[in-house]
């Protein structure tokens, strides 16, 4: 294995590696999101809430990413900040269908760009508003409205509507996610 990857690196077809840091409330869905993106052989059957975080990888045209998966829970989002140094983009998950709680969802946002280290980084941004398969989910434009999303100047960010069960919305996700990421990441 050591052997084919050292060639592989060196005939320039070793992928770059993007670390991507996956938060956002409890219930959200990005655990569920992460199992979609892996690959066949790796995926569970059954996705429980994340306790602490968990270290998940999966592929795209471009890039190989490594997400860390975090808890959302109240008690485990004081976690959130230690991987922030490491990492080269945010997957920031919402409930679209869950209004009560956008407010925290803002609130933890904020507390995110806000952030000794990320105030000052071009970090892009993909927000997924999932669960658009539920009646009473709100549109993404919606979501973003609530979020303050487009007060966002100094990174870019992209918001896509999402069904993690079904898998839509999320190759629109990550295509956006890796054209942004693939021209800055040199490893
Ligand atoms: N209807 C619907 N349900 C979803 C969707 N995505 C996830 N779910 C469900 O939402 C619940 C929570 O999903 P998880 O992936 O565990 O959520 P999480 O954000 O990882 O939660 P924590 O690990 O506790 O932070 C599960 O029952 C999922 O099946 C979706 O797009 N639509
Ligand atoms: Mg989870």
């Amino acid at each position: 294995m050591g052997f084919f990857n050292t060639l592989a690196q060196w005939l320039g077809m070793k992928k770059k590696n993007a670390n991507v840091i996956v938060i956002g409330l409890d219930n959200s869905g990005k655990s569920t999101i992460l199992n979609k993106l892996k690959p066949e052989e790796s995926k569970r059957h059954d996705i429980v809430p994340t306790i602490g975080f968990n270290v998940e990888k999966f592929m795209t045209k471009a890039l190989s990413f490594t997400a860390f998966d975090m808890s959302g829970q109240g008690r485990y989002r004081n976690l959130w900040e230690h991987y922030y140094r490491e990492c080269h983009g945010i997957i920031f998950v919402l409930d679209s269908s869950d209004k009560i709680r956008m407010s925290v969802a803002k609130d933890e946002l904020n507390m995110l760009l806000n952030h000794a280290d990320i105030v000052s980084r071009r970090l892009p941004i993909l927000f997924f508003a999932n669960k658009m398969d539920l009646r009473d989910a709100l549109s993404s434009v919606k979501c973003s409205n609530m979020l303050e999303v487009e007060k966002i100047r100094d990174k870019p960010w992209h918001i896509c509507a999402s069904n993690a069960h079904t898998g839509e919305g999320l190759e629109e996700g990550v295509n956006w996610l890796t054209d942004q990421l693939k021209v800055v990441i040199n490893q």
